[in-house]
C-alpha cells in the first residue's frame, strides 16, 4: 500500500509538472510555418520550423492521411497552386547533391525522413536537418522563390529514385509573424 501511494504521488507530481514545462516550451515560437492542404484545398495539418544551433527542427502534424509511411520533403518552390502540387517543383537541392538518404553523394537538402500516419490517419513527427536553414547559409527555405513542404502518397525509398508517388499535401513555407 505504501508503494501504491508512492506511485500515485509520483504520477501526480508528473502531471503537475506538465503546465510548468509547457511555459518554457521551446516549440512555441517557430521561425517559419506552413499550412498543409490536400488537393481538395482542405487544411490537413501544419509544419513548424525552429532554428537550431545548426540547421532546423521541423515539426509536422497532419490528419486525414492514409495509414502507413509517407515521403516528406521540402520542395524547391513555394507554390502549391497546381492541383497535383507539381508547382512546388523538385526536391530542394541547392547544393547539387543527389536524392536518397541512403545513397552516395546525397541527400538533397530537402530530403527528410518518412513520416508515419497511424490508424486514425494522424501524423505527428519531429525531424531535424543540419542542411536546411530558414534564412541564409547554403540551403535557406526562404530563398527568392520560397519552398514548400510536401507529403507523398507512399514512402520515400531513400534510394536514388524517391518513388514516393503522388503529392497528397502541400504547404508553402512562410515566415512566422
Ligand atoms: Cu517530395
Amino acid at each position: 500500500m505504501k508503494q501504491a501511494t508512492a506511485l500515485i504521488a509520483a504520477v501526480s507530481a508528473a502531471c503537475l509538472a506538465g503546465p510548468a514545462l509547457a511555459q518554457s516550451d521551446m516549440t512555441e515560437n517557430p521561425a517559419a510555418t506552413a499550412t498543409l492542404a490536400n488537393s481538395d484545398g482542405q487544411n490537413v495539418g501544419e509544419v513548424k520550423v525552429f532554428e537550431a544551433a545548426e540547421g532546423v527542427l521541423i515539426r509536422v502534424t497532419a490528419e486525414g492521411i492514409d495509414e502507413g509511411w509517407h515521403g516528406f520533403h521540402l520542395h524547391e518552390t513555394g507554390d502549391c497552386s497546381a492541383v497535383d502540387f507539381s508547382s512546388a517543383g523538385s526536391h530542394y537541392a541547392p547544393d547539387g547533391k543527389a536524392h536518397g538518404t541512403l545513397t552516395d553523394n546525397a541527400p538533397h537538402a530537402g530530403d527528410l525522413p518518412n513520416v508515419h500516419a497511424d490508424a486514425e490517419g494522424k501524423v505527428a513527427a519531429d525531424v531535424t536537418s543540419v542542411a536546411l536553414t530558414v534564412d541564409g547559409d547554403a540551403a535557406p527555405m526562404m530563398d527568392d522563390d520560397g519552398s514548400a513542404f510536401i507529403i507523398h502518397q507512399g514512402p520515400d525509398s531513400y534510394g536514388e529514385e524517391a518513388g514516393a508517388g503522388p503529392r497528397i499535401a502541400c504547404g508553402v513555407v512562410e515566415a512566422a509573424s
